[in-house]
């Protein structure tokens, strides 16, 4: 009879934390980049990835890495993403049996344990799809709207109002760029830590219009040097949001619980996994 000889690499966990170790030891090298990381712009790969999920339609989300092709690239949110999916590159020669799919999630769960946050325990099992799977523009929250937009956008993904704070507590971590968002700075004094600063900077800091050419933004009255966004004033501003906003400015712990249970949430949408959930991989980090 016929036999099969080729032979099926099948990874495991041992496979993906060799990836995970070789993100890690990129980020250390390249320290030159933007506040000395490219931890928050790997976050945000990844998060861009995830994010166009539509859960009534149950498309989009992180399985497939079509922001790999024009027109998903060039959508105006995905400005800037290149820088990450760039330095990705040289992982993926190295470890050619991953997906993007994968690898991008991963180096999202690596930037933020590396950058001191809490545990991602991952999942893989994405599968490259190509262009015809691209999410139409739009998918992905615009930063000068408030409350209602927030709630539609992530709604959408089928998250509450308790999930969308512990994720906007990201932007504890990197800045905007001029020539990517138009925005402009850092929301932190520390923007490569992640920390529960954002949220106690909302609560403790006076915040007024930034006067500039830009598109409109806020910044600290103290210092003039931290920015928060139209998006992220909301968070404050509004009732139900503000009261998850003072329980995180206060415990760094449950943020950083809240904050993980939903980026494991945001990083599978829509993904069809064969790996159980009780069965995900919890990485090591470079310092534990
Ligand atoms: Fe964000 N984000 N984000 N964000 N974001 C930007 C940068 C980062 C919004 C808008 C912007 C999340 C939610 C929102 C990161 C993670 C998350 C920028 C500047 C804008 C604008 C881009 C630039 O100029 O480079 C809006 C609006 C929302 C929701 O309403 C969520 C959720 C996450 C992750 C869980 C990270 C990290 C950055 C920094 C990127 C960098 O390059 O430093």
């Amino acid at each position: 009879g016929q036999t099969n000889t080729k032979k099926i690499f099948t990874p495991r966990f041992e496979d993906y934390q060799k990836v995970y170790d070789q993100i890690a030891k990129l980020l250390e090298e390249h320290d030159e980049y933007d506040d000395g990381s490219y931890g928050p712009v790997l976050l945000r790969l990844a998060w861009h990835a995830s994010g166009t999920y539509d859960k009534l339609t149950n498309t989009g989300g992180s399985n497939g890495a079509t922001m790999r092709f024009a027109p998903e690239g060039d959508h105006g949110a995905n400005a800037g993403l290149k820088a990450a999916r760039d330095f990705l590159e040289p992982v993926k020669e190295a470890f050619p049996w991953i997906t993007y799919s994968d690898l991008w999630i991963l180096a999202g769960v690596c930037a933020i344990q590396e950058m001191q946050g809490p545990k991602i325990p991952y999942r893989a099992g994405r599968s490259d799809r190509d262009l015809s799977f691209c999410t139409p523009d739009g998918r992905l929250p615009d930063a000068s709207k408030g409350s209602s937009h927030i709630r539609a956008i992530f709604g959408r993904m089928g998250f509450d109002d308790r999930a969308m704070v512990a994720l906007s507590g990201a932007h504890a971590l990197g800045r905007c760029h001029t020539d990517r968002s138009g925005y402009s700075g850092p929301w932190t004094f520390s923007p490569t830590t992640m920390t529960n600063d954002y949220f106690k900077l909302l609560v403790e800091e006076k915040w007024q219009y930034k006067k500039w050419n830009g598109p409109k933004q806020f910044e600290d009255v103290k210092t003039k040097t931290l920015m928060m966004l139209p998006t992220d004033m909301e968070i404050i501003k509004d009732k139900s949001f503000k009261q998850y906003t003072e329980l995180y400015a206060k415990d760094n712990d449950a943020f950083f619980k809240d904050f993980s249970e939903a980026v494991v949430t945001l990083f599978e949408l829509g993904v069809p996994f064969e790996q159980p959930e009780d069965q995900r991989y919890t990485f090591k980090s470079s310092f534990d």
